[in-house]
């Protein structure tokens, strides 16, 4: 037995204890669903640039990673449409702007740049003009924008002018705001801000870089206030800023911190998710009376830099999945997912050395690709025995073809899905994003293909269903999704 295949194995052993049954069609009773699709009732927009990674501004510091010369990275990035990178995270607030970087700068390394920890400050950084030029390039090669984070930690206005100036002229249209200080709702115990650091200081400390970034670049957009939590800091910046901001931005990690050992599959996976549901009362709200887009700027799993075992398992695939339609429902316009280096969660990892390689959580926004430019759809799932772990959504891609995702985030039970639409079609395709069990690391697939070096994918299993008097039927294993077109 080789290593990898040793290692599986002994995977799949501890699959069994953590989910009881084996997850075989054969082996587990199938229960039934219904998905009712009103193609005459559009939804929200799932816009082109809907997707989106965050990364570290420390990864900045090596110009070499966002460049034209990384093919590899950006293969990745090509398939999902015109996507927004945003560069942020916990290392914005160490990274400092220089127009004048020393030969052979010390801060300068190729070492891969994963999520910070937050368990300690991380590594000051340098962020050069070379670094900005070759991110222009790489945007331009890509078709994609940026979200640009700017210093309030520990930088200065001044500094942030500096910075604002090189940056919007060099990106030009390639940027689409910047944003001032990473999870300012946290400075309080991070040691950023003294223990009393409320919303009312950080209102005056962002007025105060705004206001200086505008003396340098009258033309300057803003974003925020990319908090960590979706308090009521949201609904105060967007009334106080919503003339000085073009977009609603905070946070959500689903699980954390990932030292602690509650924070598993089935929780990542369970039907509550009290941080996001607390949350989108405020977005609605901040949404309602700033007449602003939100948009989920970072999110993953776990913070605390993620969990092995569950951040980098197919679970998250699935868990993400779900989240989109989640921002959807809300009414947000993107999802930016953290991730970047060797990263448990990052849903791409590698290095310029070494190459790049798709996790499964990858997969869910290549099958969310699928539906950019497209549309939400009115459904009602009446998901029966199935539960709450089995959910479904509708929409109709940029060609008016109607879709439909179903998540199974169930590890044991397969669903009957019944899928009625009012719709001429003769039969409908079904890909699927599945994997042997929802702890599997390395065996996801998406329409029967992993992805591949450089981002290569090529669909190679379609099946096919037919439909009768408008309604059809599929199985949809436990622990897997499918996406149905109709033909
Ligand atoms: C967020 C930070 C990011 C971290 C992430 C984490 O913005 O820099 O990497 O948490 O803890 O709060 O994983």
């Amino acid at each position: 037995m080789n290593r990898r295949k040793f290692l599986r194995s002994t995977a799949a052993t501890a699959v069994l204890s953590a989910f009881p049954r084996v997850l075989r069609a054969d082996l587990i009773a199938s229960v039934s669903a219904r998905l009712t699709l009103q193609p005459n009732q559009p939804g929200q927009p799932i816009a082109k640039d809907f997707l989106g990674f965050s990364y570290e501004t420390a990864q900045l510091s090596d110009p070499e990673y966002f460049s034209t010369g990384n093919a590899a990275f950006a293969g990745f990035l090509r398939p999902l449409g015109q996507g927004v990178l945003r560069i942020g995270g916990n290392s914005s607030e160490y990274a400092f702007w220089t127009p004048h970087p020393a030969k052979n700068a010390s801060a300068q390394s190729s070492a891969p740049v994963g999520p910070d920890s937050g368990h300690k400050p991380p590594p000051s950084t340098q962020t050069t003009p070379e670094s900005i030029r070759n991110l222009r390039q790489f945007l331009d090669m890509i078709d994609w924008r940026a979200m640009y984070g700017l210093n309030l930690g520990k930088g200065t206005p001044a500094q942030a002018a500096e910075e604002a100036a090189f940056v919007s002229e060099t990106l030009g249209d390639r940027l689409i705001s910047f944003q001032i200080g990473n999870e300012a709702d946290l400075f309080h115990k991070n040691g950023l801000r003294s223990p009393d650091y409320d919303y009312a200081a950080f209102a005056g400390d962002w007025k105060t870089f705004r206001d200086a970034v505008k003396a340098r670049v009258p033309e300057a957009k803003f974003a925020g206030p990319d908090t960590a939590g979706t308090s009521d800091w949201l609904v105060r910046f967007a009334q106080q800023f919503d003339k000085d901001i073009v977009e609603l931005s905070t946070h959500y990690y689903a699980l954390g911190p990932a030292s602690n050992p509650a924070m598993n599959i089935e929780r990542l996976l369970g039907p509550e998710n009290p941080r996001w549901e607390s949350g989108v009362p405020r977005i609605r709200q901040a949404m309602a009376e700033s007449h602003l887009p939100y948009r989920l700027t970072e999110t993953n799993s776990c913070y605390g830099g993620g969990k092995p075992g569950v951040s980098n398992t197919f679970a998250s695939s699935l868990w993400a999945l779900d989240l989109m339609f989640q921002v959807l429902a809300v009414g947000g316009c993107g999802i930016n997912f953290h991730g970047g280096g060797y990263g448990w969660y990052a849903p791409i990892v590698g290095t310029l050395e070494n190459g790049f390689v798709a996790r499964p959580e990858y997969y869910a926004l290549l099958a969310m690709a699928q539906l950019l430019g497209g549309r939400m759809v009115e459904s009602q799932l009446d998901a029966g025995d199935a539960g709450p772990l089995f959910v479904a959504y509708a929409a109709q891609d940029a060609q008016g073809r109607l879709r439909a995702v179903a998540i199974n985030k169930d590890a044991e039970k397969n669903v009957r899905l019944k899928v009625q639409a009012n719709a001429s079609a003769e039969r409908i395709s079904l890909e699927r994003l599945i994997a042997p069990t929802l702890d599997d690391e390395q065996d996801t697939t998406f329409a029967g293909s992993p992805v591949g070096a450089e981002g290569s994918f090529r669909p190679s299993r379609v099946e096919h269903i037919s439909v009768s008097n408008g309604s059809a039927e599929c199985e949809i294993p436990a622990g897997s999704a499918a996406l149905l077109s109709w033909e």
